[in-house]
């Protein structure tokens, strides 16, 4: 392969990189239609739902302060593909001080009726580390006979009692195709020299 040949496949991974297409609808949880709900476009179940408790920037709010509560948010109507690698971004976490339950987040895949689940991938989330803008990235493999994925946050065994600062609550998510090697040892090694120069 020649120089030019090189620099266009550098181009393109880069490219890939950093335009990779938005899945979600209202990646932000925002009040699209400004109707004074948040989180147009989400669903939810359980002690889970859409605010905007901490200025203009909606989110999706978990409580998961008291013993017995589950919950969680999820988006229903976005195509997939079997074979394809996804990635579900949170991207402006808090996790408030004395949380303590099983959070984990991921992605649920579905048949051409979108309600027929046919896998699932869901990844802890580390409660180790609390406070705001906390970032949780997780990626999965669409499964044979995929037609729609759908991402989800959930919680559930509460078992704190601290009767306070116990609630999680996420202000932007992403979810994006992780860009296919395409058969091109250029194209991975590429992505492997620009993210090692950027350090
Ligand atoms: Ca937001
Ligand atoms: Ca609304």
């Amino acid at each position: 392969m020649n120089t030019r040949a090189i620099g266009t496949a550098l181009a393109l991974a880069m490219g890939l990189g950093v335009h990779a297409q938005e899945l979600l609808v209202n990646p932000g949880f925002e009040d699209l239609d400004l109707d004074g709900n948040y989180g147009d476009n989400w669903g939810s179940f359980g002690a889970a739902g859409f605010n905007a408790f901490f200025g203009p920037n909606g989110h999706a709010s978990f409580f998961s302060e008291n013993p017995g509560n589950f919950g969680g948010v999820f988006q229903v109507g976005i195509a997939g593909a079997e074979g394809v690698e996804y990635q579900f971004d949170l991207l402006d976490v808090r996790l408030e001080s004395n949380i303590d339950a099983n959070y984990r987040f991921g992605l649920e895949f579905f048949q051409g009726d979108d309600a027929t689940k046919i896998g699932d991938a869901l990844t802890p989330i580390s409660l180790a580390t609390t406070g705001d803008g906390l970032s949780f990235s997780m990626t999965a493999v669409a499964p044979a006979g995929t037609m729609f994925v759908r991402p989800i946050i959930q919680y559930d065994n509460v078992v704190s009692t601290a009767g306070g600062q116990e609630n999680a609550f996420v202000f932007g998510a992403s979810l994006t195709v992780v860009p296919a090697p395409a058969g091109l040892g250029v194209l991975a090694a590429g992505g492997l020299c620009c993210a090692r120069r950027r350090r």
